[in-house]
């Protein structure tokens, strides 16, 4: 694609919000608590503006998310084409060739965003997009009420890992504080996301435990979830978010890895890792991206390929970064 991207200052960014009338929003594939609640509140905060907006996206919303969730007054043509927290247009899965060239506008914090969209909205110093739309909702005058709060706060925390990450700033708490002014269900949400997980993910996580491999003198653990994993634990590709954080816990290691298998011969790969490894660095060298700390990508062929490809790409960082390489 050879059009142009304008770059917004929040300004910029303000006044187009206030010209234009009725929006679609757009969230990346497989949605997460970022993209959903960053889109959810965007929508919310432009309706008290007398603005129209409907959500969007080409999955399923997982049901843990029904909290903050409400889809009335859809019903009218969209005008304008918002896309959050979606670094790639190749993220909109099936909505990708419907929208092609159409995305007026992006509101993003990955670093790695191929500016695919007309204009592009990017704070990479963001730990969750939920930030960038707290500050335009707040520089727009919007009013916040419950819902949007509990939908920004569902955004930074599950982007920081419970404001855990190294991503997190002064200014992140800064928003989860105004959120908190405002009343949101904080301890609530935490519980959903963080302490609360299905019997058939624990079961899954068994299994996927029981196959862990480290390489590199265990600098790097890779976690595969297999198709008949899946199927064996009744757990579907809605459930299998966080597997890569799992290897966080482990001592030593400073490139976590999953390999989610979405299609026979094909996967989902995503890369958690530790200074001085820089994730987004690797899943670009496997054609995809994202942050420093947790980035991602697909690759198609048979497990045994991909993860030997996902490991050769891990150890050229590891050369890189002369993260202290041993053979293994
Ligand atoms: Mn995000």
């Amino acid at each position: 694609m050879s059009n142009v991207c304008e770059i917004l200052t929040l300004a910029d960014l303000c006044a187009f919000l206030k010209e234009n009338n009725n929006y679609v929003i757009l969230t990346h594939v497989a949605p997460d608590g970022d993209t959903l609640g960053s889109a959810y509140a965007l929508k919310y905060g432009l309706e008290t503006l007398n603005k129209r907006a409907q959500v969007v996206c080409c999955d399923k919303i997982p049901h843990k998310y029904n909290y903050f969730i409400e889809d009335s007054n859809v019903d009218f043509a969209p005008e304008c084409v918002i896309a959050v927290d979606v670094a790639d247009i190749k993220l909109l899965g099936d909505l990708h060739s419907q929208f092609e060239g159409k995305i007026d506008l992006c509101i993003d914090h990955h670093i790695s965003n191929t500016k695919y969209a007309k204009r592009l909205y990017l704070d990479a110093d963001a730990s969750a997009a939920a930030e960038c739309v707290f500050e335009i909702l707040d520089e727009l005058g919007a009013t916040f009420d419950r819902k949007t709060a509990n939908a920004l706060y569902t955004g930074l925390s599950t982007d920081t890992g419970c404001f855990k990450y190294a991503s997190v700033t002064e200014k992140t708490h800064k928003i989860a504080a105004k959120l908190y002014t405002i009343g949101v269900d904080a301890a609530e949400i935490n519980r959903i996301m963080f302490d609360t997980k299905s019997k058939n993910r624990l079961e899954l996580e068994k299994l996927v435990l029981e196959k862990a491999e480290y390489h590199f003198g265990d600098k790097c653990m890779v976690l595969s979830v297999t198709s008949k994993m899946q199927k064996k634990t009744g757990c579907d590709l809605t459930e299998l978010e966080g597997v890569a954080s799992m290897s966080r816990s482990v001592e030593g290691v400073i490139a976590g890895v999953s390999i989610k298998q979405v299609a026979k011969d094909k996967f989902k790969i995503s890369m958690r890792t530790y200074d001085p490894l820089d994730a987004s660095a690797i899943c670009k060298e496997l054609g995809g991206g994202g942050h420093k700390a947790a980035a991602g990508c697909a690759l198609t062929g048979r497990l045994s390929t991909v993860k030997a490809q996902i490991l050769a790409a891990v150890k050229n960082e590891m050369e890189r970064k002369n993260a202290g390489l041993t053979t293994n």
